[in-house]
């Protein structure tokens, strides 16, 4: 057996997770505290881009809470409108049941609900207008992860394969490279 079979007999299901540190997060530069917290779980990261978040792939991202109250102002929060700072921080995890610990040190939803020794417990706020500035998005189930790592990478900045992939030959498109 080797150590990653080990790790699955012992563990539990070896899963991938996107992790998005949010606009906020990057603005308080709290990067590199969010990174620290998460290595707590000791899992892999996969894959990683720094993304300046088009209103189309956040629409797409949050899919399921249109028509929610918030929906407009979590858009335009995820893009980074209110924090001039249009930048999100995409990671994929990996590792045995990476979905629930990275939720466990991400916390609640709300910030105030949130344990003060979880990432949004430390470092999230709501707004006046009542939107969690929660730091950090964590895929909350196998389905949704793979919807959502699909969402924000393509397969080849991922360094090991996940999920099937096509070969398709498209023409004329414009690409740019280094000059
Ligand atoms: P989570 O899976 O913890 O990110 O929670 P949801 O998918 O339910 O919510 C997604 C985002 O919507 C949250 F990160 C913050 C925002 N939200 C609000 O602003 N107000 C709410 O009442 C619920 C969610």
């Amino acid at each position: 057996m080797d150590d990653t079979q080990k790790d699955i007999e012992e563990e539990g299901e070896m899963q991938q997770t996107l992790v998005l540190i949010k606009p906020d997060g990057l603005k308080k530069s709290l990067t590199g505290n969010i990174l620290t917290k998460l290595s707590e779980t000791r899992l892999t990261i996969i894959g990683s881009r720094v993304v300046c978040v088009s209103r189309e792939l956040a629409e797409k991202h949050y899919e399921q809470l249109k028509g929610r109250p918030f929906f407009d102002d979590l858009i335009v929060y995820i893009q980074g409108k209110h924090h001039h700072c249009e930048r999100v921080l995409a990671l994929v995890y990996q590792g045995p049941v990476a979905i629930q610990k990275v939720r466990t040190i991400a916390g609640a939803t709300n910030p105030e609900e949130a344990e003060p020794t979880t990432i949004r417990g430390a470092y999230g706020r709501i707004t006046t207008k009542g939107v969690y500035e929660n730091v950090i998005h964590a895929s909350s189930s196998p389905s949704e992860s793979e919807r959502e790592i699909k969402l924000w990478f393509k397969p080849e900045e991922i360094v090991v394969p996940l999920y099937p992939t096509k070969k398709v030959i498209k023409d004329r498109i414009e690409i740019t490279e280094w000059a």
